[in-house]
């Protein structure tokens, strides 16, 4: 069962894109530049001819830049070299735009004139190199919601018990972060909760798939030499429900840390988040990590479900050989896709996910 291994090769190196200045725009010339539309980043004035290079260039002349570690209301902290400012926005990135729900996001790169002791105001934000995002709950279930910005690598974080595992959540993560050109691995916590090891099979699953996965128990320090790995040396976003014990992994491997940790094990009604909001933090072993709240849904932002196919590497590659392009892989017959499966070369669980999720953006895409 199961007998896909992943060949792909990642499609660019978006870090190396990145410094080479690649990437970078200004939001105020070209607001759409802020986000990397539809997943793909997309490249912003990247010759000297180009005339917006050079006011961006003057406009940018006597501010700070900095990196934004958490937002809170009506504010939000911004690192500078070494030092911290709480910083305002300016009335212009305020304005509304009626797809976001917020204009800022942590890991945002800005740029902030100084109007205080320790404060400032942001003129402008850098085009993001990537995001990870989602849709917003509730009555903001038609915003965007963005969890992270310019982050390398998602890791996502489940529990073997206390919340129940969810390997669908899983791939709602993994979704996403394909979708934004993320590097993605799994971490599955708790496993002191199950000495069986019937996370095992998941692991082995995800690690085939081409995802770096790790077992770990934060309370009984195991497998964190693994989870360190996964963080070292990249700027990192933590996901998963909340519960799963992603500040406890991180005071762990980092006791520098002091992250609000939760004091029951199981979180399972509504609004009990001892992460209240997400905040980029340094670590001490080299790289940078975003924790963030857990959410209990989480559901995907804006991806076509014509494009799902394309984040499960395993069905994008055999179906490729599909006698329909696009096929969804669903109702089409010849399809290489449902004979991989029949085969025993796709994990039903994986293509059940797939399937479930195509249906859920369908339906969304009719509304
Ligand atoms: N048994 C066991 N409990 C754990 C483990 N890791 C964390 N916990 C417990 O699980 C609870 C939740 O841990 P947190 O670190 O607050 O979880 P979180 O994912 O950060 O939750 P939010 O901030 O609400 O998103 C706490 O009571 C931890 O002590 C583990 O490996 N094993
Ligand atoms: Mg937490
Ligand atoms: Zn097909």
């Amino acid at each position: 069962m199961g007998r896909y291994r992943r060949k792909r090769p990642r499609p660019r190196d978006l870090t190396q894109r990145y410094e080479a200045g690649e990437l970078d725009g200004d939001p105020h010339l070209d607001r759409d530049a802020l986000d990397a539309p539809r997943g793909k980043p997309r490249k912003v004035g990247t010759t000297s001819e180009d005339p917006r290079l050079d006011r961006h260039a003057r406009s940018r002349e006597g501010l700070l830049e900095g990196t934004v570690l958490s937002i809170g209301p009506g504010s939000c902290r911004v690192r500078s070299g070494d030092k911290e400012y709480a910083c305002v926005l300016r009335g212009i990135l305020t304005a509304k735009d009626s797809r976001r729900q917020t204009v800022l996001a942590v890991g945002d790169k800005v740029y902030f004139s100084l109007i205080g002791d320790g404060e400032g105001a942001i003129e402008q934000v850098g085009a993001r190199r990537t995001i990870l995002t989602r849709r917003g709950t509730g009555p903001r279930s038609r915003l965007q919601h963005i969890i992270a910005a310019n982050v390398d690598r998602v890791v996502v974080v489940v529990s073997t018990r206390e919340p129940s595992f969810r390997p669908r959540l899983i791939d709602r993560y993994l979704v996403a972060a394909e979708y934004g050109e993320l590097e993605a691995a799994v971490c599955i916590n708790k496993i002191d909760l199950d000495p069986q090891g019937s996370y095992e099979e998941a692991l082995e699953m995800y690690r085939s798939l081409g995802y770096p996965a790790v077992a770990t128990s934060a309370t009984e320090a195991m497998g964190l030499d693994g989870f360190c790995e996964l963080l070292r040396d990249k700027t990192s976003v933590l996901a998963g429900q909340s519960g799963v014990g992603k500040s406890s992994l991180l005071t762990a491997v980092d006791p520098q840390l002091t992250l609000k940790i939760s004091r029951i094990s199981s979180r399972t009604s509504k609004g009990q988040h001892a992460t209240k909001n997400a905040s980029l933090l340094s670590l001490s072993f080299g790289g940078y990590v975003i924790d963030t709240p857990g959410i209990r849904q989480f559901s995907l932002w804006d991806v076509p479900a014509v494009d799902l196919a394309g984040s499960y590497p395993e069905i994008a590659e055999f179906g490729m050989d599909c006698r329909f392009q696009p096929c969804s892989h669903v109702k089409e017959i010849d399809c290489a896709v449902k004979a991989a499966l029949e085969a025993g070369e796709i994990f039903p669980t994986r293509y059940e996910s797939y399937v479930s999720l195509y249906q859920e953006l369908l339906e969304r895409e009719k509304k």
